[in-house]
């Protein structure tokens, strides 16, 4: 089942008003799609012309944050100037607490001379399904503010629990930032590590405004849900612009009630610029997107081939 509603959103210009040209707070368009033991929201809003911005999603309380999701679409990609993902976070909203499990950040930049949308994803569980087995790590990154910074990265860990979701803070301008993997630890040996979320980021060379960064993992603890960790590779060679869809198990326009949702997800490879990581529908019943995670990147002029990597994380009630 779904419903749609118009709510408030935020878009919240970046950090340092007047370096650069400030985003428009707009009213923006979310959409809610319940699906079983999971509700997705997406809030989309409009970015203006060579701007950055933050669009973000809430859960609707008490239900709380698994997933996160983030997208910037628009005008044809080109190398330079280029739009792209340059955070993607859990953060704290308006519920009681103060743990980063209500809302999601979606932090990105529109390097075009044309408007561009921007679009953040919300994946949240209900309490009794899950959603009071989450817990949410964050540790500061090994970073120095003041200086650019290529290929930084940081593992957040779940003790004795598993990872469903993650994201990396960077405080600063979007436009002086790209995200270039967020998405579950990959380990020396090619296995999918279920332990925990791995990011990597560049800050430009010679920033204009200081950067501080934080990562971040959720973590579901109990017997409530099995989990299962699907990926999908596509390989981009120089300029272009693909994406790789990881999907969940189970028929494409399966109606079991009880049936594999996706209930996090996110992507590693990338050395161009990411563009989409969020949940997507295959056009089921009800049209909420818990069908897998879709990842969209740009890999720059020049570049070398590169392997996209899309990571959803899936779950079922046992
Ligand atoms: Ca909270
Ligand atoms: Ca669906």
């Amino acid at each position: 089942m779904s419903r749609s509603t118009i709510v408030r959103a935020y878009v919240l210009a970046a950090v340092a008003a007047g370096l650069l040209a400030a985003a428009v707070p707009s009213p923006a368009t979310a959409a809610t799609f319940k699906s079983g033991f999971a509700t997705y929201v997406s809030t989309s809003a409009s970015l203006a012309a060579g701007t950055g911005g933050q669009v973000t999603a809430t859960c609707p309380a008490p239900r709380r944050l698994s997933g996160v999701g983030a997208t910037i679409a628009g005008p044809a990609i080109t190398s330079s100037p280029s739009s792209r993902i340059a955070a993607s976070y859990p953060a704290d909203g308006p519920d009681p607490d103060i743990d980063p499990d209500d809302v999601a950040v979606a932090k990105l930049h529109n390097g075009h001379s044309a408007t561009a949308f921007g679009r953040a994803d919300a994946i949240c569980l209900a309490g009794g399904a899950g959603g009071s087995n989450l817990a949410y790590q964050s540790a500061p990154s090994a970073f120095n503010p003041f200086t650019g910074s290529s290929g930084t990265g940081q593992v957040s860990t779940c003790p004795g629990t598993r990872i469903v979701g993650g994201g990396q803070r960077i405080t600063g301008l979007a436009s002086e930032e790209s995200l270039r993997g967020n998405g579950p630890n990959v380990m020396s040996n090619g296995k999918v590590d279920s332990t925990a979320w791995q990011t990597t980021f560049n800050v430009n060379g010679s920033p204009a405004s200081p950067h501080s960064a934080f990562v971040h993992g959720i973590c579901l603890g109990g017997s409530k849900l099995k989990l299962r960790y699907r990926y999908a590779t596509r390989v981009l060679f120089a300029d272009q612009v693909k994406a790789a869809r990881a999907r969940c198990p189970g028929k494409k326009r399966a109606k079991k009630k009880n049936r594999w949702r996706v209930i996090g997800g996110g992507w590693q490879g990338v050395a161009g610029e990411i563009l989409v990581s969020r949940p997507f529908d295959s056009r089921d019943r009800g049209k909420a997107p818990d069908n897998g995670w879709l990842v969209r990147a740009h890999q720059f002029a020049g570049g070398r081939p590169l392997a996209l990597v899309s990571f959803a994380i899936c779950a079922k009630r046992r």
